[in-house]
């Protein structure tokens, strides 16, 4: 079993105890006036991405300790053993190879005596001549028309990554394929989908890594049963109509899918870390093979700095190091995510699922309790539209919420003064955030006293802001990097393993027990408890 050194017990966390205390009450307005460079010696650039955290409640000697926290909990031996695909997904017995998805052709990482590299490449070869066929009309459905509508059926990691893509990328997306993601076992979800659509122009790819995830199965099989309704039941339909993104070519046999149209990968990339598999077929259909080679090159760069860069200059680890010094020193409960690009609006929703599945855990990699709290709660939405609702809060509010703001030097869509006045609320929040307004600067605009504290901003709320060029496949591929090895930097300080995900094995369990409840026609045997049991009583009597 892997030894872990309590948090607690690490020098590094003791003398951050001892320095939280000495640090807690500065304002950044005392910072930034005592050091006028502080705004570019605190800002780090990688490949085009730029962060500026100077606008955090940190001093040098916050940061050599977060460093020194980084080391002694042997954040380079863990990447390294990452890279190297070791076996790092202790509770699963399994190599964490997303890096591998994105690694050039010329490298070579080697998984039980295997070099995974050639495999993947093989696949995204045959996925980008797949994609190539029905984006240039080739491919043919049952009665030989061709695909105008891709629709991903897939849930969690084989959905959200999907989407976030889709959205992130449709400025570079073919605009004559209509592309939808169905996840929900709601019926809404499908119903909606495809209530539009003509079957025979319309192909499913059906995206689940195990091929048995409830949800994802009872949608493929209402999508098979809605597309045969149309082609009179001919099972020959299916072979046009549907490929299959898995690593279980038993399951998608059985599914009825030709295993000639399944896209492979593997165990050791997991669900929410495989937008860059297979996973991203629809991703590839949408943008092209180029445009995804791109986006994984992207993704490749930042491995490669995330990689090699020193801990005072490695992006994904600053800001992996700045969670960990807000979730547990000043006890801060939330991140928001907040990107100034309307194409990134499901970019949040993402990183929900990428941040709190990962390290939403209170056990450490020995089986321990952990010392200190974990995985902040992540949320966001786009500016400015954000500032209309919940900013409030995070101004004047009583908790702090340290915030990353995301923008770009250029739009996709220049429209008159639009961009400009995007980027300046950007700097605007940051700012207003970081500094306020203090009782004077309100009085001094002659407010009256009774409403002075009202009209008070306290100003000491932490803010990143990452930059780039603008919003290209590559770009998008170096953000998702960015907070892939973030969450990686802060699950190696907590010692909890990022990359399973048994907080959602139970209730899976007892769903499928209810189920049964729920449909046999009289009412069986109930033992739960008298809520749950009330409950089942109640929706049976009224369904
Ligand atoms: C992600 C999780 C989870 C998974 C879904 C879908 O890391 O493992 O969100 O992606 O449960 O699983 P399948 O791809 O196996 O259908």
């Amino acid at each position: 079993m892997t030894k872990v050194i309590p948090l607690n017990e690490r020098p590094a966390w003791k003398a951050l105890g001892a320095h939280y205390l000495q640090v807690r009450e500065v304002q950044l307005r005392k910072l930034f006036a005592e050091d006028p460079q502080r705004g570019e010696r605190f800002t780090v650039e990688t490949d085009g991405i730029s962060l500026d955290y100077s606008k955090n409640r940190i001093t040098d000697e916050t940061l050599k300790l977060l460093i020194q926290l980084a080391e002694e909990s042997g954040l380079r031996e863990r990447i390294d053993a990452m890279f190297r695909g070791e076996k790092i997904n202790i509770t699963e017995n399994r190599a964490v190879l997303h890096v591998a998805l994105r690694a050039p052709k010329s490298e070579s990482i080697v998984v039980d005596g295997e070099d995974v590299v050639p495999a993947v490449h093989a696949v995204l070869d045959k996925m980008a001549a797949f994609a190539e066929r029905v984006r240039s009309g080739a491919w043919k459905g049952h009665t030989g028309k061709r695909i105008r509508n891709v629709i991903n059926i897939g849930i969690g990691g084989s959905d959200l990554g999907p989407v976030m893509a889709y959205e992130a990328l449709k400025y570079y997306s073919q605009r004559d394929i209509t592309f939808r993601f169905v996840s929900n076992v709601d019926g809404t979800d499908f119903a909606e989908a495809v209530r539009d659509l003509n079957p025979e122009e319309t192909l499913f790819l059906v995206a689940s890594k195990t091929f048995t995830t409830l949800e994802t199965m009872t949608n493929a099989h209402s999508a098979r049963d809605w597309s045969l309704a149309a082609f009179g039941g001919d099972e020959k339909a299916v072979a046009k109509h549907f490929v299959a993104i898995s690593t279980n070519a038993k399951e998608v046999a059985k599914f009825g899918i030709d295993t000639a149209n399944m896209f492979e990968f593997w165990d050791w990339v997991g669900g929410r870390y495989s937008m860059d598999s297979a996973i991203g077929l629809s991703t590839m259909v949408a943008i092209g093979p180029d445009n995804f080679r791109a986006m994984l090159n992207g993704f490749h760069q930042m491995d490669e700095h995330f990689r090699t860069a020193p801990f005072a200059s490695n992006l994904p680890v600053l800001m992996g190091l700045l969670t960990v010094w807000y979730t547990d020193f000043f006890d801060a409960q939330t991140v928001a995510v907040l990107p100034y690009e309307q194409y990134l609006k499901r970019f949040p929703a993402y990183l929900q699922q990428l941040t709190m599945e990962s390290n939403g855990k209170h056990v450490t990699l020995d089986g321990t309790r952990v010392a200190a709290d974990t995985g902040p709660v992540y949320w966001g939405e786009p500016g400015t539209n954000g500032q209309h609702s919940f900013y409030q809060l995070i101004h004047q509010g009583t908790r702090l919420i340290p915030c990353d703001f995301i923008g770009f030097y250029k739009t996709l869509n220049p429209l008159g003064r639009h961009h400009d006045v995007l980027m300046a609320n950007v700097f605007a929040q940051a700012e207003a955030l970081a500094f306020g307004k203090t009782a004077e600067e309100v009085k001094a605009e002659g407010t009256p006293d009774w409403l002075v504290p009202h009209r008070v901003f306290e100003g000491n709320r932490p803010s990143n802001t990452i930059l780039a060029e603008k919003l290209t496949p590559e770009v998008l591929g170096k953000l998702v990097a960015l907070y892939e090895h973030m969450v990686f930097t802060q699950g190696t300080i907590w010692s909890i393993d990022s990359f399973d995900q048994w907080g959602v094995e139970l209730g899976k369990v007892l769903a499928q027990r209810i189920i049964g409840e729920l449909e046999s026609a009289t009412e069986p045997p109930l033992t739960h408890d008298s809520s749950t049991t009330s409950l089942i009583r109640r929706y049976r009597k009224n369904k």
